[in-house]
């Protein structure tokens, strides 16, 4: 909790206890994209665990370059840069790693209870609070780089924003009150820290068990659907690809990619 009128990010307060994540940070009052940032940054030297953060983005982006909206001064808006010794095919378990602290981190911080809704979203109480958006930079089939972009509504009001108002929430309002972005930064560094420790000493099982203990899908009935195709299933399980293991009504088991596959639960 806080006093709403002193939620301003400085990069002086930003202190988390961390060795890697967030000791360079970037900060901006305003911006295009911290993705595109920390891209530029990481195509300029090593820069692993380097911070981007802002308060306003111009073009913030989603996956398949839909938009992120976001209030000036609210919320949280971040990317790091990562150098993970990672084979291609399960880069997947970074998305997978952000994912599980945000989860672990907002119920910390704020006590509030959310989902993970494959493949990159975090949902509270049905609505989106929060999406990762993973983008890798290879070199000969390796990931040279790879960002994270975290954008969490933290204190905004969503609830006339064009769009979005029926579908997204924020932690303002499902609690009715602001809290401290510094401190949810600062938990968000410290527990993704420990995730990518886990994730560089191969433990992927971990990491996986923990996603899908903290998914809105697995063991749901769901339909997925995309243009004239639909297919209706329980969502099994997560591949070490990033793909949903469907089990469809012919009890068939299906890899659904995310490409631009859309998700929703039978009601
Ligand atoms: P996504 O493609 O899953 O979600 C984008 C979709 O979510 C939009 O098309 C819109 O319907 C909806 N949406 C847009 N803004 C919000 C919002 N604030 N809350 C809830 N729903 C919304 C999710 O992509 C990944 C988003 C990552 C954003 C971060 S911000 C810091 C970094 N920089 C950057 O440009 N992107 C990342």
């Amino acid at each position: 909790m806080m006093d709403s009128t002193n939620d301003k990010l400085r990069t002086s307060k930003i202190k988390p206890d961390t060795v890697l994540l967030g000791k360079e940070i970037v900060y901006y009052k305003k911006t295009d994209s911290t993705n595109r940032v920390a891209k530029e940054l990481a195509n300029n030297g090593d820069c692993e665990g380097t911070l981007i953060i802002a308060d306003e983005q111009t073009k913030g982006r989603g996956r398949l370059n839909r938009n992120w909206i976001s209030a000036p001064g609210t919320n949280i808006l971040m990317s790091l840069v990562f150098r993970p010794f990672l084979p291609v095919n399960k880069s997947f378990f970074l998305t997978m790693i952000a994912s599980t602290t945000l989860v672990k981190a907002i119920k910390k911080v704020t006590g509030l209870k959310t989902l993970i809704k494959w493949p990159n979203d975090i949902y509270c109480n049905n609505k989106k609070m929060s999406g990762v958006l993973t983008e890798l930079n290879l070199h000969h089939n390796k990931i040279d780089y790879a960002v994270i972009g975290i954008g969490l509504n933290v204190n905004s009001d969503l609830s006339a924003v064009p769009g979005i108002k029926d579908t997204a929430t924020s932690i303002f309002m499902e609690r009715g009150q602001k809290f401290s972005r510094t401190s949810l930064l600062c938990s968000i560094l410290e527990i993704l820290e420990e995730e990518y420790l886990q994730l560089k000493q191969n433990k992927f099982e971990n990491i996986r068990k923990q996603w899908e203990d903290n998914s809105l899908v697995i063991g749901k009935q769901v339909i997925v659907s995309s243009g004239d195709y639909s297919e209706f299933g329980i969502a099994e399980s997560i591949a070490e690809d990033g793909s949903l293991v469907l089990l469809n009504e012919e009890n068939k088991r299906k890899n659904i990619h995310a490409g631009d596959v859309s998700l929703r639960l039978k009601e």
